[in-house]
């Protein structure tokens, strides 16, 4: 999955693909450098993030969605707002990624029951702006996965088929340092939930404070690479990267490697 943040403030790329035409530009070349899904979103969710007005997001979002959707390409809309996965599953989106797991608004389950498009459902313990205050966990595995469990449960319960539920650990998303390694560790626990897995390490804080934090964003990529082979052994379905070749290169290795 490449990511294209239509947005002005997301904390590696904010602010290079605001415009749309640049947005779609981006969005071609990952799919050139081989991302399968291109996932399209226009509100930060970088720690301290403020919230955007859903009229904002989808002037952002909208027009690069329909354009890219028109040209056959697989297109997920990243929203924590109902009425924007409404708008771009009319306008071609084909999966809603929700990094609060349907928390955020309460009419995102029903919205994406309406509708055929499938869910990633992040973990998630309260908006951007407070992300780390919830940051407290006993066993982080155990209450990760029971929260997710949680979430899913409430997808079905709206109607949405687990075939249609792809569920996510939200890296970074309410955990610190060495709860995001923890919580990686515990991928296969995640992966037995009977839903697809995502998994989004991209250039985030955790990676940098390991390999250093004035880590450019060429190295910065090159972890997301390695954590991204190893969620792929642990079984995710997907992973969402800015840097398609880096990954790209990293599966094929270990792919090879395999074989
Ligand atoms: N992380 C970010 C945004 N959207 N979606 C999913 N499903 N999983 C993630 O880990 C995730 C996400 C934040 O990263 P960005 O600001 O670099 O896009």
């Amino acid at each position: 999955m490449g990511i294209v943040n239509v947005t002005p403030d997301s904390f590696s790329d904010g602010g290079r693909f605001l415009d749309p035409d640049v947005a779609i530009a981006h969005a071609r070349s990952l799919r050139a450098q081989g991302a399968d899904l291109l996932d399209v979103g226009g509100e930060s969710t970088r720690p301290g993030a403020e919230r955007v007005a859903p009229r904002v997001e989808q002037q952002r979002v909208l027009p690069v969605v329909q354009a890219l959707a028109s040209e056959g390409l697989v297109v997920s809309i990243d929203t924590m707002n109902a009425s924007t996965a409404r708008a771009a599953v009319a306008a071609g989106a084909r999966l809603v990624n929700d990094v609060s797991g349907g928390l955020a608004d309460p009419d995102m389950l029903d919205a994406v029951a309406e509708s055929d498009a499938d869910i990633a459902l992040g973990h998630w313990r309260g908006p951007s702006a407070e992300m780390y205050a919830h940051a407290e966990y006993g066993d982080v595995v155990g209450e990760v996965r029971a929260e997710l469990e949680e979430r899913v449960a409430a997808a079905e319960a709206a109607g949405i088929p687990r075939s249609r539920i792809v569920v996510d650990p939200g890296i970074g998303f309410g955990k610190r340092g060495v709860q995001n390694w923890q919580t990686l560790r515990g991928l296969p626990r995640l992966a037995d939930l009977g839903c697809r897995v995502l998994v989004g390490t991209s250039r985030k804080r955790f990676l940098a404070e390991t390999i250093g934090v004035d880590a450019d964003l060429a190295r910065r990529d090159l972890a997301t690479a390695v954590t991204s082979v190893l969620a792929a052994r642990a079984g995710a379905w997907a992973v969402r990267v800015h840097d398609v070749p880096t990954t790209r290169d990293a599966l094929a290795v270990a792919r090879a490697w395999e074989a």
